[in-house]
């Protein structure tokens, strides 16, 4: 989560945030096909958007071009920079070329300070240090971060994850049992600890010494732990608050190895940082910029032994650079994937693999699960389209879908898809006998958590945000609250309305599409707060268009060579097949283009 979180504890585990959703907008009932030569790389329903809809957003300016000439970008990606009001000044050099040497002075930051004297402490006297995170990729991640560096810093470190089964997310009591069996005199808690008052007080009476590094909620009430890293505290003067917690865990990392006196390169864990950072929906700016950039640099570096055989099974090429998107749509799902399902520790044992040959077994196991997880998700939707028409709601302002025995750790999914394929406000519930567990998603812009607010009588709690949220209801309330969801989502104001479908940038149709492609590039890591650019492809025919397990495929003939594009959640506007020499239709944002070796020449992978 990006800012702190306004999300109680429990209803962290039905948000599922870090799964991105892509929603299109609802399909217009008038088809209107496009006109010849006009395609829009922004999510439309094939064949749904009248043209009017597709705003062109012309030629670049001169202004654009000049920027390209004096930057040495190419021509798109100047005239995205143009666009967002960029000149050729030393900011925008510093952002196209970020640098870990820009990073924030982090003296400012409340406790970084006490956190690392105790952890010196520890590690200089041998006392054992428990290190328990959340099972989200950020927790994952930071607490890998925080172990391995107290390890190879020479500290006896232990690593716990929370589980779904016991205790849920957070520092929980089952979790607190954990830790004192562990025998640890310090423990750091990492993307949690900021609202668990009562288990670090314990803990503390339990004769720990309790570090927590979050970035979550902080509460009024003073946490009784020793040291409280997070950002958000109000006496913490940091001024970049959009640090997740492994940027967190990094930084502490730097002030330990500061404080023992000790050599080690911590770029090693940048991979990580860049993983958790980006799974957790975090903004992509000021210093998360700078350490995903670096980040993915050293994954395609491919140095660490479990995330290259993640990325062999996966059959990921690490090799030829990835993006924010890689980590969001295929290699967080897979990091999730075993704390969704069942225990995270082997996604936590595979990050820390110190060799290819227990790497590539944990990564088997990892892969399987992801599989499972895939194939319960995919029985759920397809259970979930058949209550849809069963029930006649497709037809409705918004869904709400309830079943005995759906999981709990895979609702938040199956609702992103089933909104992004109806393009309404959804809820899909896990009951267990009499009680419920469910996540609401939403097409983009539509104000959940206010919809939610007006069916508060319905529900037995609810949390989250406007753009993901998480109920409890009763099951002998689902009717009710059916009645009550699609009256709060017709109400006026209640839908934002589909938004506009405005390309940022037209690419030139004699471009050289691999330049235009690789210039794009540069803007990365894109995602939150720094959105891919739509990109309009004028005299494009899409060939041909498919669904490959809930991603989307198209093969497109630009002016100037054939592309492949692929869209990643986008498999739900796969519905419409390419008429005789090729239906004009959209192609994809953040849809990134795969060498077809035609004239135009492969863009750059
Ligand atoms: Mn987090």
């Amino acid at each position: 989560m990006t800012q702190p979180s306004e999300t109680p504890r429990r209803f962290r585990d039905v948000l599922d945030v870090a799964e991105p959703v892509s929603v299109p907008r609802p399909a217009r009932p008038a088809a209107a096909p496009l006109p010849e030569g006009v395609a829009a790389a922004v999510p439309v329903q094939p064949g749904a958007p009248a043209p009017a809809d597709l705003i062109d957003p012309g030629e670049a300016a001169p202004a654009a071009l000049e920027l390209a000439r004096t930057l040495g970008l190419a021509v798109t990606a100047a005239d995205v920079l143009h666009r967002a009001g960029r000149a050729d000044d030393p900011e925008t050099r510093r952002w196209l070329e970020p640098l870990l040497a820009h990073l924030t002075p982090p003296d400012a930051m409340a406790d970084r300070a006490l956190c690392a004297d105790r952890l010196a402490r520890a590690v200089r006297a041998g006392e054992r240090v428990a290190v328990f995170g959340d099972y989200d990729c950020d927790g994952i991640t930071s607490t890998a971060i925080v172990t391995g560096v107290l390890r190879a810093l020479g500290g006896d470190a232990v690593p716990l994850l929370a589980t779904r089964q016991e205790g849920g997310y957070g520092f929980s009591a089952p979790a607190l049992a954990r830790v004192r069996e562990s025998g640890a005199r310090v423990l750091v808690t990492c993307d949690c600890g900021s609202s668990d008052h009562e288990r670090i007080a314990a803990a503390r009476a339990a004769g720990i010494d309790v570090l927590v590094i979050d970035h979550h909620l902080v509460p009024s009430e003073p946490l009784p732990a020793m040291a409280f890293l997070n950002p958000h505290r109000p006496e913490c003067g940091f001024p970049f608050k959009g640090l997740a917690s492994c940027g967190l865990a990094l930084s502490l990392a730097a002030a330990l190895r500061k404080e023992l006196g000790a050599k080690l390169d911590l770029r090693h864990w940048l991979d990580l940082v860049a993983i958790g950072t980006v799974a957790d929906v975090a903004p992509l700016t000021g210093d998360n910029r700078v350490l995903v950039r670096a980040g993915l640099a050293m994954l395609a570096r491919g140095s660490r032994p479990g995330l290259r055989a993640l990325a062999g099974h996966a059959k990921i090429d690490l090799g030829r650079g990835l993006t924010a998107s890689d980590i969001a749509f295929r290699i967080a799902p897979r990091l999730n994937a075993p704390g969704r399902l069942a225990d995270p520790d082997r996604a936590l044992a595979l990050l820390m693999a110190g060799d290819d040959a227990s790497a590539w077994s944990l990564a088997a196991q990892v892969e399987q699960i992801t599989l499972e997880r895939r194939a319960l998700q995919e029985r759920m939707i397809a259970e979930a389209t058949a209550d849809i028409e069963a029930g006649g709601w497709a037809a409705d302002p918004a869904i709400v879908l309830a079943r005995q025995g759906w999981h709990v750790g895979v609702v938040g999914i199956v609702a992103g898809r089933v909104a992004s394929k109806y393009g309404k406000p959804t809820i899909v519930i896990g009951l267990e006998g009499a009680v419920g567990r469910g996540s609401v998603r939403g097409p983009s812009g539509f104000r959940l958590h206010d919809a939610l607010t007006a069916c508060s009588a319905d529900l037995a709690a609810f949390g989250g945000h406007q753009a993901a949220a998480g109920v409890e209801v009763r099951a002998d309330r689902i009717e009710a609250l059916r009645a009550a969801w699609n009256q709060a989502c017709q109400r006026p104001g209640g839908l934002a309305g589909p938004p506009a479908v405005q390309a940022d940038v037209r690419l030139d149709e004699r471009a050289d599409l691999a330049s235009a492609a690789g210039g794009l590039e540069q803007l990365e890591p894109c995602g939150e707060h720094n959105r891919a650019p739509r990109v309009l492809l004028r005299g494009a025919k899409v060939l041909a268009v498919r669904e490959i397990k809930g991603h989307l495929k198209l093969e497109v003939q630009a002016a100037r060579g054939m592309v492949s594009a692929f869209g990643f959640e986008l498999g739900a506007l796969a519905g419409a097949s390419p008429g005789p020499g090729g239906t004009p239709a959209p192609a994809l944002p953040s849809a990134r283009g795969r060498g077809a070796g035609r004239p135009g020449g492969p863009l750059r992978p």
